[in-house]
C-alpha cells in the first residue's frame, strides 16, 4: 500500500478485513508489492555441499539402511533459505544417491523427471524402459516422466551419483503420479546401447515403423563423460570463450533439438584456468557440479570455493562470476527450458 491513510480509515479496514478473512477475502493492496516483485526475489540462498562430506554421511547410512528398504537411498540437498521444502531450488531437488555392490533400487516410474550425473563408482547401471545404461564418472543418465527405471550395482564399488528432479515443479502443478512394477527390476527387453544405436546417431527410426521402439518419448537418455568431454575440448581448441560462460555445450533431446527434458535443461562448461567470467544474472537458478579443476563462484561478491565434485547452487537472478584457478569443467543443470516455454526467462549480461 503505498499512499497514506487517514487512522480512521484504517482502523475500518481493520475490522472489514477481521471480517472478511473467515470467507477467505483478503485485500491485494496490503501484498500486492510482495507478489508482483519489480525483480526475482527468490528466498533461496547460494549454497555449497562438500563432496566429502556428503559422502561420509551417504556411507554411515549405507550401512544402516539397504536400496530396496529405502526404495532410493539419498540424501537430499535442501536449500538452507528453503526449510522443509526438499527443493534446492524452487522449482528443482537435487540429491545424493548411493547404491552398494549387489543392491538394486526397485524399478518404478513417476511423473517426474530425473537426471542422474555420476560422482563416483563404475559399473553399476540405471535401467530405462529395460535398457542398462552402464554408467562412468561423470556420465549424464535421464529417466524422463513416467519411464520405468531400476537402478543396480553388479559393481564391487559403491556407485554414488547426483540426482536432479522437477519435484517441486510437478508438486507446484499438483501432477505427481507414481506406480511401482511388482518386481523389483524391470525386464531386460534391449541391450544396452540399443537406444543410442537407434536415436543417437542424428538419425532415427521411420516414423511409423515396428523399429521406432522409442516414439514420442525422449529417446536418448546416456550422454557418457567421455564423449562430451571430447566436444568441450574441442570446442575449446577451436575458438574463443564466450565471456560469461566459456565453452559450453548443451545438453539435447534429438527428436526435437531442444533441452534434455520438458523442465530441466542441462550442460557442461569448460574456463580455462585464469578465466575470470562476466557477471550474469538469469531467472533459472541453477545447481553445478564441478567436473575439474578449482576456483570460485562470486556470487552476489561473496566467494563460494569451487572444489572437485562439490554441488554448488546459485539461485534466480543473482549475480554470479566464475573464476578459474585451474581448467575448471562444470556441470549444471535449470529450469531454464521450463521457463522459456512459459516466456518467463530473462537474463542479463553485465
Ligand atoms: O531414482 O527414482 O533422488 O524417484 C528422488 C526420487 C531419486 C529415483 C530421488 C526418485 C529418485
Amino acid at each position: 500500500m503505498s499512499a497514506a491513510l487517514s487512522n480512521d480509515a484504517t482502523t475500518q479496514l481493520k475490522a472489514l478485513y477481521a471480517e472478511m478473512e473467515p470467507r477467505s477475502l483478503y485485500p491485494l493492496w496490503e501484498v500486492l508489492a510482495a507478489l508482483v516483485t519489480p525483480k526475482p526475489r527468490s528466498p533461496a540462498q547460494a549454497h555449497r555441499w562438500t563432496y566429502a562430506d556428503a559422502r561420509d554421511y551417504l556411507l554411515r547410512a549405507g550401512d544402516l539402511i539397504s536400496a530396496a528398504q529405502a526404495e532410493r537411498r539419498v540424501l537430499i540437498m535442501e536449500n538452507p533459505g528453503l526449510p522443509g521444502s526438499s527443493s534446492v531450488t524452487s522449482s528443482l531437488y537435487a540429491g545424493l544417491q548411493l547404491i552398494l555392490p549387489g543392491e538394486i533400487a526397485p524399478c518404478h516410474r513417476h511423473a517426474q523427471c530425473a537426471l542422474r550425473f555420476v560422482m563416483e563408482g563404475e559399473g553399476a547401471f540405471t535401467a530405462v524402459d529395460g535398457e542398462k545404461a552402464v554408467m562412468r564418472p561423470f556420465d549424464l543418465v535421464l529417466t524422463p516422466g513416467w519411464q520405468w527405471h531400476d537402478h543396480g550395482n553388479t559393481s564391487s564399488q559403491p556407485m554414488i551419483w547426483l540426482d536432479g528432479l522437477d519435484i517441486p515443479t510437478v508438486m507446484h502443478f499438483d501432477a505427481s503420479f507414481a506406480e511401482h512394477l511388482p518386481q523389483s527390476a524391470h525386464p531386460e527387453t534391449v541391450p544396452p546401447g540399443d537406444t543410442a544405436m537407434r536415436y543417437g546417431r542424428n538419425m532415427r527410426p521411420m516414423r511409423g515403423t515396428p523399429t521406432d521402439r522409442r516414439a514420442g518419448r525422449q529417446p536418448l537418455f546416456h550422454y557418457p563423460y567421455a564423449e562430451w568431454r571430447e566436444s568441450l575440448d574441442y570446442l575449446t581448441r577451436s575458438g574463443e570463450p564466450d565471456p560469461h560462460f566459456g565453452y559450453a555445450l548443451e545438453f539435447t533431446n534429438p527428436a526435437d533439438g531442444g533441452a534434455v527434458m520438458p523442465t530441466i535443461s542441462a550442460h557442461v562448461r569448460h574456463l580455462p584456468g585464469g578465466f575470470s567470467s562476466r557477471p550474469r544474472l538469469s531467472t533459472d537458478g541453477t545447481i553445478f557440479v564441478v567436473v575439474e579443476g578449482s576456483g570460485t563462484a562470486q556470487v552476489d561478491g561473496k566467494d563460494i570455493p569451487l572444489r572437485e565434485r562439490d554441488t554448488v547452487v546459485v539461485p534466480s537472478w543473482r549475480e554470479l562470476v566464475l573464476k578459474a584457478d585451474s581448467d575448471l569443467v562444470l556441470f549444471g543443470y535449470s529450469d531454464r527450458t521450463a521457463q522459456e516455454k512459459l516466456g518467463l526467462f530473462r537474463e542479463h549480461r553485465g
